[in-house]
């Protein structure tokens, strides 16, 4: 590398971005993989290719970390257990606006870009659209400029790759780390102690305060790992840091004295655990230790470096809430409450009312599930074994809350019980969706219909108590990843008619308004259709080996499986369709092709089986003669963030189904909706938002109301009245053919 100057370092004037990126893939290829011609991987190829893009964004990174430090800005911090990626080549392509220009010098060399993207394994640090939005919020906010941090955890396995065997789902674990990951920098200097166990001590001091300390702790060391997040069309690339979880040097005496070197070791690698697997449930807490070691390891990791960061510029705490919001997604890193309260009493020595104005002043809850397994609620028990002093002090705050809850709200013990902390029983519980409200200024739902269920039904005496304190914040996608890469040749199409600013500003789309009537631009449109959705077929050929249509509509529901999305009411809806082509083969019928897409918690049977059942009817239907080319029925294995971005371009219907008062949100209606598809929906989540916007209208919405399935609940539900009244239904459960 030949550099104008003797310095170790680059000047300003001659930064790293002057280097051409052909001359640093060459060097990648060479110095850093040991690869020539002869050897190269295609996965050589796609790693010199993102070192040399990470090469180019460096010198950003720095300038803007350096600005947030230099004008002390205040800073959001965004918690989260998940960051559903993805893979990143394409999207820092698009950001840096490199994409032509890397593809022409990768032409030269006989390359395809398409091709080498294709080599990186997602990062699939995620369930679904929790952590989708998470990683959708963090372009959002480097594209805005905002000083913004994501911090969670470098799972070593991401979510499980889904196997289809016989019709089941199979899980097998997903190792992405093992090859590598060009995007992330180890930061050797950043690692934190993160202490387990132990016991609450404590001591008076000469005035005669009571101090508590927390000793004889199990340590783990939390490493920090760095991803480059850089905005759209901006110089500003934020960071994301995620923690990796290392043992200490110390040996256990014990052991050690005992002579048992070999056990001392093995010990010290469990350690290695707390970051191994990311859990693979999305509505289910399972409540295991392991996962609350995890949930604390990255909150008091996460804490320690945004505290130290803040006493860069400040010495005292004072103004921390000042400088600092930390929003919460979900409940998964509320610990984050009395950790920062434990840190502020016992080692920064404030008395509680500072400690909780500042705690309280810090911390935004963002909840994004109503069903009732999915809300945390950690084990008293476990809770004192592992983190005995949070216990403590989730019990003071416990304590001060119903205090006021008696004095300004009612004194009536059975509502005071529903609403403590502390659920009673034969073993207690910390409801931690409580301890989020009771310890943030603000708790915001995902989509309006969401956040009224909070304030009505879930949460309503805290909204009687809090008034304020809930909000709405209906969620949104980043149209550079949904639009602007997954579907080129459209973001192409709207650019020419209306100029780029909607990557920015996505109300511009407005504009194509006046061209709905434009023959020439209607008509490029579907032709991007139809070439989108013959890539699709081919993908569907290639691996699953079913020829589909190009010509039938293409009808997606793609989403994590489970009850209340109603993926079985989709293939009912299938079966009906097939009974109906059977009895009159001559009539005339739209051509369809159903397609799924999704993932079922390991242990949630319910939905495995449902799984299982969309396969066994796609073998029949799509083996039937009789169907031909009228009705295909394809469940796509191993559902991931890339694969969300093959389908959601070809889409012409998109399935948002959900029993109304469910779904928080949904963030794929509005992908789908991006891209051109048409919607299917109830009235739920957002897609009652995208209903007004786009106008009833232009929506296909059925079924009850939010408000009339409770009230059906409550008269008494019973499925088999409306079996026994619709022989079409009938018809539909009970059919039995096999081909
Ligand atoms: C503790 C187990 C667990 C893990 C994850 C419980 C619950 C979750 C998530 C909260 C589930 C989730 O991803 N919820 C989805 O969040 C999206 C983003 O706000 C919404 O669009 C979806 O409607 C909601 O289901």
């Amino acid at each position: 590398m030949k550099k104008g100057n003797s310095s170790l370092f680059f000047t300003d004037s001659e930064s790293a971005e002057s280097y051409s990126l052909s001359n640093q893939f060459a060097e990648n290829m060479e110095f850093r993989l040991v690869k020539d011609r002869n050897t190269a991987t295609p996965y050589d190829f796609y790693y010199a290719t993102a070192m040399a893009v990470k090469d180019n964004l460096v010198r950003k990174w720095l300038r803007t970390q350096n600005t947030y430090n230099e004008n002390d800005t205040k800073r959001v911090y965004y918690l989260s257990m998940e960051f559903l990626i993805g893979r990143l080549l394409k999207n820092m392509l698009t950001n840096l606006s490199y994409d032509e220009k890397l593809a022409e010098i990768l032409e030269r060399d006989g390359l395809k870009l398409e091709d080498i993207v294709e080599a990186e394994e997602d990062m699939g640090l995620g369930n679904g659209g929790l952590g989708r939005l998470a990683a959708c919020f963090l372009d959002s906010m480097a594209t805005l400029k905002l000083p913004a941090f994501g911090y969670g955890i470098r799972y070593e396995y991401g979510i499980f790759k889904q196997l289809i065997d016989n019709g089941y789902q199979v899980e097998q674990p997903d190792h992405w780390l093992a090859t590598g990951n060009p995007w992330e920098t180890l930061r050797r200097e950043i690692n934190y102690r993160i202490k387990y166990f132990g016991k609450v001590i404590s001591h008076k001091d000469d005035k005669g305060n009571l101090w508590f300390d927390w000793v004889d702790t199990e340590d783990v060391i939390a490493m920090g790992y760095d991803i480059p997040v850089p905005g759209y069309n901006t110089d500003n690339v934020n960071n994301l840091r995620l923690w990796a979880a290392r043992s200490t040097d110390e040996f256990s005496f014990q052991e050690f004295n005992r002579g048992n070197y070999l056990q001392a070791v093995e010990n010290k690698s469990t350690d290695e655990n707390i970051s191994k697997v990311l859990y693979p449930n999305d509505s289910y807490a399972q409540g295991k230790i392991l996962r609350l070691k995890q949930e604390y390891f990255f909150v008091s990791a996460s804490l320690q470096d945004i505290i130290r960061k803040y006493k860069i510029n400040h010495s005292s705490m004072a103004d921390f809430a000042e400088k600092t919001a930390i929003q919460l997604n979900d409940t998964h890193p509320v610990i984050a409450i009395p950790e920062l309260m434990r840190i502020l009493l016992d080692e920064e020595k404030l008395d509680w009312d500072e400690a909780w104005k500042i705690t309280t002043e810090t911390f935004a809850y963002t909840n994004h599930t109503v069903v009732p397994e999915a809300l945390e609620e950690w084990s008293v028990n476990i809770l004192e074994l592992l983190l005995p002093r949070h216990l403590d002090i989730i019990y003071e705050i416990n304590h001060r809350f119903l205090k006021y809850v008696k004095q300004y709200y009612t004194a009536d013990d059975e509502i005071v019980s529903e609403i403590s902390l502390i659920k009673e029983g034969k073993e207690k519980f910390v409801r931690m969706a409580y301890l989020a409200i009771v310890g943030s200024h603000h708790v915001n739902g995902v989509a309006a219909l969401h956040t009224e269920i909070l304030k009505n039904r879930i949460f309503k005496h805290f909204h009687k108590i809090f008034p304020g304190k809930f909000v709405n914040v209906t969620n949104g996608i980043t149209p550079r990843r949904w639009l602007r890469t997954a579907n080129p040749k459209l973001a192409e199409l709207i650019t020419n008619k209306i100029g780029s600013s909607w990557a920015k500003n996505l109300s511009d789309l407005r504009k194509l308004e006046d061209f709905t009537n434009d023959k020439k631009f209607l008509k490029d449109w579907q032709d991007i259709k139809l070439e989108n959705k013959k890539k699709l077929k081919d993908y569907i050929e290639s691996e699953h080996n079913i020829k589909v249509n190009i010509n039938s509509i293409f009808d997606i529901q793609i989403k994590r499986f489970h009850e209340y999305k109603r993926q079985l009411l989709n293939v009912l809806h299938v079966i009906d369709l097939y009974i109906q082509i059977r009895e009159n083969p001559d009539k005339e019928f739209t051509p369809r092709t159903v397609i799924f897409g999704g993932k079922a918690a390991p242990a949630y049977l319910q939905a495995k089986m449902v799984i299982k059942l969309i396969n066994n009817v796609a073998d029949v239907i799509n083996n039937d003669p009789q169907v031909g080319d009228k009705l295909k029925i394809v469940f796509l294995k191993n559902y991931s963030v890339s694969l969300a971005e093959l389908l959601i371009p070809a889409a012409d219907l998109s399935e948002q189904i959900s029993t109304a008062g469910f779904e928080a949100s949904g963030t794929g209606n509005m992908k789908f909706a991006l891209n051109g598809a048409l919607t299917i929906g109830t009235m739920d989540g957002a897609n009652v938002e995208m209903a007004e916007e786009i106008g009833e209208e232009n929506m296909f919405i059925f079924g009850l109301l939010s408000d009339e399935v409770v009230k059906l609940k409550e008269s008494g539900y019973d499925p088999k009245e409306y079996y026994d009244a619709n022989p079409r239904l009938q018809r539909v459960v009970s059919i039995k053919i096999s081909v």
